[in-house]
């Protein structure tokens, strides 16, 4: 396939010294072992082995078995000189019903992890919630129970208590969009619920949860210790600049971003995703006082997930357009209060989840969360792209398109540096092919490949180049 080459030529040093040079993964999507160390089911294991829930039945039973081969995923790490990596803990392998004391043979495995990656001077940076809720806390409500937040903090008690001597760098959560609104609302995602009202709870208690975690890590943590969220901040795009285009722009805004980052960030909830959702929900019995002072503790970094902008119009105006459903599938709607928007893809290169490629998204982005949190910094916490990838004849992937998509959103970064945006680090999402979720095996995110037979692991082109660009700290036509 052809791409597009990035646009801009740079001539500034385009990142900032101490800059983190990062990839990421998910504890459910790597790390297999899933009955080890008393672990017990998350709400992804209970998912993934219903029938008809992932594509092809597949399960993170074994997933990359990382679990068993995290020495030689670091040893890969280094290789690629990165300098920092983003993981998470499962929450059911250190709690394993989501409640009790900590199972000091599953914190045994995250020391060990750690322990290898200081050793190669690499820097951690733990995230303690990728989705993988322990099933018992799911049967007593999952998200939309509030008392999920509750058990939530306590379990990051126990995880900073554990670990806060060798990771500085916490994220609370991963996407909480996803969680709420994929798991609760569209039900492509685990637990596979469809209720717009409970994905509205499940919106407010991922952002409860946020801020009692956060305000366990502070008391748990050093001082020094930098805490985060990562969110998927939806780059929104109305399709013409037609007032009812502009409305659902406004109206996946505020359900797609708002709702998190209104609470974390500005102080409440915005009166406009309140009225478009007063008939789903009653906002004034689910927000008791005292939450906004939680969930608005101060963080010290925003991670921000991009992959692809999001294109939207009225449904009216969309009655002749090709269209698609928002993320994921699923015949419920994952925006409760705007079912009457519809989705358009961009023109243009589009990845194997037929994500369109847009770097500009990115840039804008950042721009974006600098312009209205100002003081700020941000991580880039996930990046990348699924591409149909060729194993040559000698084992190797010429993932030529992964590198002009790497190469277009870092030069996107770099591009919002130059302009002002605080970054602080990049991560290349994923270090590994891995469980992409609702897609099982059959996407390939990865800058390293993975035989699922063998499980035998070989660095990309992709992997190679990005090793080229850490340790030249340019892009390459760039200087
Ligand atoms: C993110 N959507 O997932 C996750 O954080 C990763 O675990 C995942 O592997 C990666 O992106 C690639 O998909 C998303 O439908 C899943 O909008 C779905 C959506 C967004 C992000």
């Amino acid at each position: 396939m052809t791409v597009t080459e990035p646009s801009t030529i740079h001539t500034g040093p385009a990142f900032p010294s101490g800059f983190a040079w990062g990839a990421a993964t998910a504890a459910y999507q790597i790390e297999g072992a899933v009955t080890e160390n008393g672990r017990t089911p998350s709400i992804w294991d209970t998912f993934s082995h219903t029938p008809g829930k992932v594509a092809g039945g597949d399960t993170g039973d074994i997933a990359v078995d990382h679990f068993h081969r995290f020495r030689e995923d670091v040893r890969l790490m280094a290789e690629l000189g990165l300098t920092s990596y983003r993981f998470s803990l499962s929450w059911p392998r250190i709690q394993p019903t989501g409640r009790g004391p900590a199972v000091e043979s599953g914190l045994d495995f995250y020391r060990a992890l750690t322990d290898e990656l200081l050793a190669h001077g690499i820097t951690p940076v733990a995230t303690l919630y990728h989705w993988d809720l322990p099933q018992h806390l799911e049967e007593l409500g999952g998200w939309p129970a509030r008392d999920t937040a509750y058990r939530f903090a306590d379990y990051a008690a126990l995880a900073a208590e554990a670990l806060g001597d060798r990771v500085a760098t916490w994220t609370t959560l991963n996407e909480p969009w996803c969680s709420a609104f994929l798991g609760y609302g569209s039900g492509v995602h685990a637990p596979g619920r469809t209720d717009p009202a409970d994905a509205l709870k499940a919106a407010h208690h991922l952002n409860l949860g946020h801020g009692l975690a956060v305000g366990a890590l502070r008391a748990a943590l050093p001082r020094t210790a930098q805490l985060a969220v990562s969110l998927n901040l939806h780059q929104i795009r109305p399709l013409t600049d037609h007032p009812d285009d502009l409305a659902a722009a406004r109206r996946i805004d505020a359900v797609g971003n708002r709702v998190f980052t209104g609470p974390m960030l500005n102080g409440g909830y915005p009166a406009d995703l309140l009225a478009d959702t007063a008939h789903l929900v009653d906002w004034d019995t689910l927000v008791q006082p005292g939450d906004q002072a939680e969930i608005g503790r101060p963080i010290d970094l925003l991670g921000i997930n991009y992959y692809t902008p999001t294109v939207v119009s009225s449904a009216e105006n969309a009655k002749d357009l090709p269209r698609h459903d928002g993320h994921g599938g699923g015949d419920q709607s994952p925006w409760p209060g705007a079912e009457d928007v519809a989705f358009h893809l961009a023109a243009g290169e589009r990845t194997a989840m037929d994500w369109p490629i847009d770097p500009t998204g990115l840039t804008d982005l950042l721009l974006d969360v600098h312009r209205t949190h100002p003081g700020l910094p941000m991580l880039v916490t996930e990046n990348g792209a699924a591409f149909e990838d060729v194993v040559g004849p000698d084992g190797t992937v010429d993932d030529q398109d992964r590198i002009a998509y790497l190469h277009g959103h870092l030069a996107a970064v770099a591009d919002a540096v130059a302009a002002g945006a605080d970054v602080r680090g990049y991560y290349l999402w994923s270090l590994l092919d891995n469980f992409e979720w609702a897609y099982g095996y059959a996407k390939r995110f990865g800058a390293v490949h993975v035989d699922y037979a063998t499980l035998a692991r070989t660095p990309k082109a992709s992997a190679r180049w990005y090793a080229e660009v850490i340790r030249t700290g340019t892009l390459p036509g760039q200087g």
